[in-house]
């Protein structure tokens, strides 16, 4: 081995494992050792571990008719067993055999480009639905406290105001899609909506970046069971099941 390749395999050096609860699959973790990364040998994927298990659907942590009124048990059933599970299904097979093979869900979402048709809906479809069943539960709802309230005023000035902006983002998406509440790189909140089953993890994609910590499915298939097209009823009964000490969590995960 020369002392170039020994320089690249030492400093991927996997030194542990640990297990990621929210999206069911290994990561592992990578410790820089002696060296950096060689100058002229640009890391074309950024990655932060390597996964040895198929993708799983994640298990509600409800049950499916525990939503209702807001959401009705059928919809659940097959938003969640049917929906989600074609996501993960599709995923498996459009990562084989591909660089994305034995990449963790989050590597995939910042290394996937437009030209990844199969990967980027099919992991996107699995990243979004994971953190939307996350952040809605039974007996919710209200306002968020302490540190995401504060966020939320600084960003948009009061509750009400961010919940106007996210609500509108969600009614305008026009056609299937998701509308979000992400931190961007400087820590600020912010509201945005992608279309299909793309989200602002995709950076060679979306145009406003960011870690997600609260989304919703506008797809027909989350509520037309129950609301058919009166879009806005769905999206306005969404604030009635959301799980704000999880979307704080998430917010004081995003922002490290
Ligand atoms: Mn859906």
């Amino acid at each position: 081995m020369n002392k170039r390749k020994f320089l690249k395999v030492s400093a991927i050096t996997v030194t542990g494992m640990a297990i990621n609860p929210f999206f069911g699959c290994n990561t592992a973790q990578t410790e820089q050792k002696e060296t950096q990364p060689l100058a002229d040998e640009p890391q074309k994927q950024s990655r932060t571990g390597t996964r040895t298990e198929d993708f799983k659907l994640p298990e509600l942590t409800y049950p499916v008719e525990a939503l209702e009124p807001n959401i009705d048990k059928m919809t659940m059933e097959i938003h969640h067993g049917k929906h989600h599970a074609g996501y993960v299904r599709k995923l498996n097979k459009f990562v084989a055999d591909t660089p994305f093979k034995d990449m963790p869900l989050l590597d995939i979402m910042a290394n996937v480009t437009k030209g990844d048709i199969g990967v980027r809906n099919n992991g996107g479809g699995h990243y979004n639905h994971s953190l939307f069943w996350n952040v809605i539960a039974p007996n919710t709802g209200g306002e968020p406290e302490g540190e995401l309230l504060e966020g939320l005023k600084t960003a948009f000035g009061t509750f009400e105001d961010f919940k106007n902006k996210f609500s509108t983002s969600a009614k305008m998406r026009f056609g299937s899609g998701w509308a979000w509440l992400s931190v961007d790189d400087a820590g600020k909140l912010f509201v945005s909506s992608t279309p299909n089953q793309d989200n602002p993890l995709m950076k060679n994609i979306v145009e406003q970046k960011g870690t997600p910590i609260l989304g919703i499915d506008v797809w027909e298939h989350a509520y037309y069971l129950n609301y058919q097209n009166r879009r806005g009823d769905y999206i306005s009964n969404f604030f009635n099941i959301i799980d704000w000490n999880k979307v704080s969590a998430n917010y004081k995960a995003a922002k490290g």
